[in-house]
């Protein structure tokens, strides 16, 4: 039994030596345990109770290595401890700059959307310039277009222009031809024959005016709506001539062709020349002002107030419209043997060559007749727009004109009356308007005497009959004093 407790003993101290990093609290007490036993190999035998402090559980590893061994392998594991540690350190550091590398990449990522947007906005951009042009493009077509339309339209126009013009230089010519060849079958006529009548009548005025625009006849047709029914007799020779008679006629008479058989052919200064030539009959006469190189025909008043009187207007049945254009108004228009109007530059040119004086005769459907004299009577040139000078007023119809005097002449298409408005528009016929007002005696023939209208446009005579009051007969003349 003792020899065994020193064997578990022994056991025991090489067991604790061969554990010393089992704590040091334990190996101490183990070591005072083995000096406390060796003091007792001296003397007395002694045992002790080894108690172990802890449990132990699965297998026990017992080293019966040296303590140099130990040394050695704790080395080598510390040395591979500094190796992992310098592999971790250098896997950190290329961690870092991989981490360097990322934030770079995101960078460059940024960059690149940022990079991308900016294209889209540049593209968008572009896209939008080229519409642009595109739709600049498409105006400068259009405009293009339009012009070469306008200047297609400048030349249809202007080619028109110059077809007018020799329309207008061939009519011109044949009238002049017309006018050469009347004359002349005139002298024949009256050479062949001198006692017999000549059956042929004469060219009315309006063909010696054959420029007449479709305007014109367009407002023809409106003044004549705007008059009162014509008797039969105007529908029936509105164009037509009457067979010729020498018979002596007042400008207030039946309208006839007249054309008086002449100790000479003509042509006359004026109706007073005539009359001097010892031309005593009224009718037709071929005249050519001095300084005019045209001719014109009028018709020469021989018995009334002691004749020589050139008639420059007549209205007696509403056959003829007065309601024209400047141009028709300037070289005359109508029937020499019925309603006509002379022409403001005959009139022009006849009083120019001498001092005239201006008769108006009217009458009205009582067959009333009376005059107004006015002892002076000349116009302006075109440039003047034929303004009118009248001298003293003398007569039994009352002064109706010289309201006008000094006044250009106004038609529907030249307004120089003194009006805000046209007069011509509203009274539909050219006169040397004031004011619309006293007298125009180219207004619209009313039949009957006392008229209804919108405006004041018959043919009156304000001082003798009112404004509202249509004349029957009227008649305008003209002879050297
Ligand atoms: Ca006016």
């Amino acid at each position: 039994m003792e020899k065994t407790l020193t064997i578990g003993l022994t056991l025991f101290l090489i067991l604790c030596l061969d554990m010393p990093e089992a704590g040091g609290q334990n190996v101490e007490n183990s070591q005072k345990s083995l000096s406390h036993s060796s003091d007792t190999k001296g003397g007395r035998c002694s045992y002790t109770f080894i108690v172990p402090q802890q449990k132990l559980t699965g297998a026990l590893c017992l080293n019966t290595q040296s303590a140099t061994a130990n040394n050695l392998e704790v080395a080598a594991l510390r040395a591979e401890l500094r190796q992992q540690q310098e592999q971790l350190e250098k896997l950190q550091g290329q961690l870092e700059q991989e981490g360097a590398l990322a934030m770079e990449v995101r960078a460059l990522h940024k960059e690149i959307n940022s990079m991308n947007s900016r294209i889209a906005q540049l593209y968008t951009q572009l896209l939008h310039e080229v519409i642009q042009k595109k739709d600049q493009a498409l105006e400068q077509r259009r405009v293009e277009n339009l012009l070469l339309n306008a200047t297609t339209q400048a030349l249809q126009v202007s080619s028109n222009y110059r077809e007018l013009e020799k329309k207008y230089g061939a009519l011109t010519s044949m009238m002049s031809s017309q006018t050469q060849f009347i004359s002349r079958l005139e002298k024949q006529c009256q050479c062949r024959d001198s006692t017999l009548v000549t059956t042929e009548p004469p060219k009315s005025q309006s063909n010696v005016h054959p420029n007449y625009s479709s305007e014109a006849n367009k407002m023809t047709s409106d003044v004549q709506r705007d008059q009162s029914a014509l008797p039969p007799q105007q529908e029936n020779t509105r164009g037509v001539h009457s067979p010729t008679t020498t018979t002596a006629s007042t400008p207030l008479d039946s309208p006839v062709i007249s054309i008086p058989v002449t100790k000479t052919p003509g042509p006359w200064r004026d109706c007073q020349h005539v009359l001097e030539s010892g031309e005593t009959t009224s009718g037709i006469y071929l005249l050519r002002p001095q300084s005019d190189n045209r001719l014109l025909q009028a018709w020469c008043e021989q018995s009334q107030a002691q004749g020589g009187w050139t008639v420059i207007q007549r209205r007696q049945d509403g056959s003829v419209n007065f309601f024209r254009t400047w141009e028709q108004y300037k070289q005359g228009f109508g029937n020499l043997d019925g309603e006509y109007w002379l022409g403001l530059e005959h009139l022009y040119w006849l009083t120019k060559q001498a001092r005239y004086k201006l008769r108006v005769a009217l009458e009205d459907w009582q067959g009333r007749q009376v005059f107004a004299d006015y002892d002076r009577f000349h116009l302006e040139p075109e440039s003047d727009w034929y303004r009118l000078r009248l001298g003293q007023y003398q007569g039994n119809a009352g002064d109706s004109l010289s309201w006008h005097n000094n006044k250009a002449f106004t038609t529907l298409d030249r307004d120089k009356d003194s009006y805000n408005g046209n007069c011509a528009h509203y009274q539909k016929g050219g006169w040397w308007y004031h004011m619309c007002a006293h007298s125009n005696l180219n207004g619209v023939w009313y039949r009957g005497g006392h008229y209804r209208s919108r405006y004041q446009d018959g043919v009156y005579w304000a001082e003798f009959h009112g404004g509202s009051y249509s004349l029957k007969r009227v008649a305008m003349m003209i002879k050297p004093t």
